[in-house]
């Protein structure tokens, strides 16, 4: 390496250590996996666009709703949206387009996925959850910050494991067995 391949290197480094600096990961991106988003209430859920730190273009919508409710890169901060009510407890899920790359990901758990990754981090706030995106296949630099959207009205709860089948025959088995012998001793 010559004198000024080093210098490149050495810059092309430390511009890649600046932009890294510059990003504000999501603040609930340390644990991406384990939670999704449910109405609290039946009360009306209002979604706030609070932020993006992507240079992809992303379209937000509600899962099974035709058409989007905003685009990352155009979407002004601040701005509300109605998502109505739902039932008390109900999932709430959103669907993520990203227009660079043709991806579809949903919000929640990581079996929703293709890729099998979970793209949605959460924070609760109080009675609002923020939810931060992340936009790259198997989760990219897994910041979560390329849209980041607060939901009023709203709770993370933990997505409990469906367990293996084996382990549901063995559970049903051991619940019989237990019949039987509380029954034998009646
Ligand atoms: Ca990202």
């Amino acid at each position: 390496m010559n004198f000024r391949k080093l210098v490149l290197a050495c810059a092309l480094s430390l511009s890649a250590a600046v932009s890294v600096a510059e990003e504000t990961p999501f603040i609930g991106a340390s644990n991406p996996s384990i939670s999704s988003l449910y109405a609290a209430t039946t009360a009306e859920v209002i979604l706030t666009f609070l932020s993006k730190q992507a240079f992809f273009s992303t379209d937000v919508s509600v899962l099974g709703s035709p058409t989007a409710l905003f685009n990352n890169q155009t979407a002004v901060a601040g701005t509300t949206y109605s998502l109505g009510s739902f039932q008390k407890g109900a999932e709430i899920v959103f669907s993520f387009f990203v227009n660079n790359t043709g991806d579809t990901f949903l919000s929640g758990a990581a079996n929703n996925n293709a890729d099998k990754t979970a793209h949605t981090a959460y924070q609760q706030e109080g009675n609002s959850v923020l939810v931060g995106f992340e936009d790259i296949v198997l989760g990219g630099d897994k910041d979560y910050n390329d849209v980041v959207l607060s939901v009023s009205n709203a709770s993370i709860l933990p997505i409990l494991e469906i367990p293996e089948p084996e382990i549901v025959s063995m559970l049903a088995t051991g619940l019989i067995l237990l019949g039987f012998s509380s029954r034998k001793k009646s």
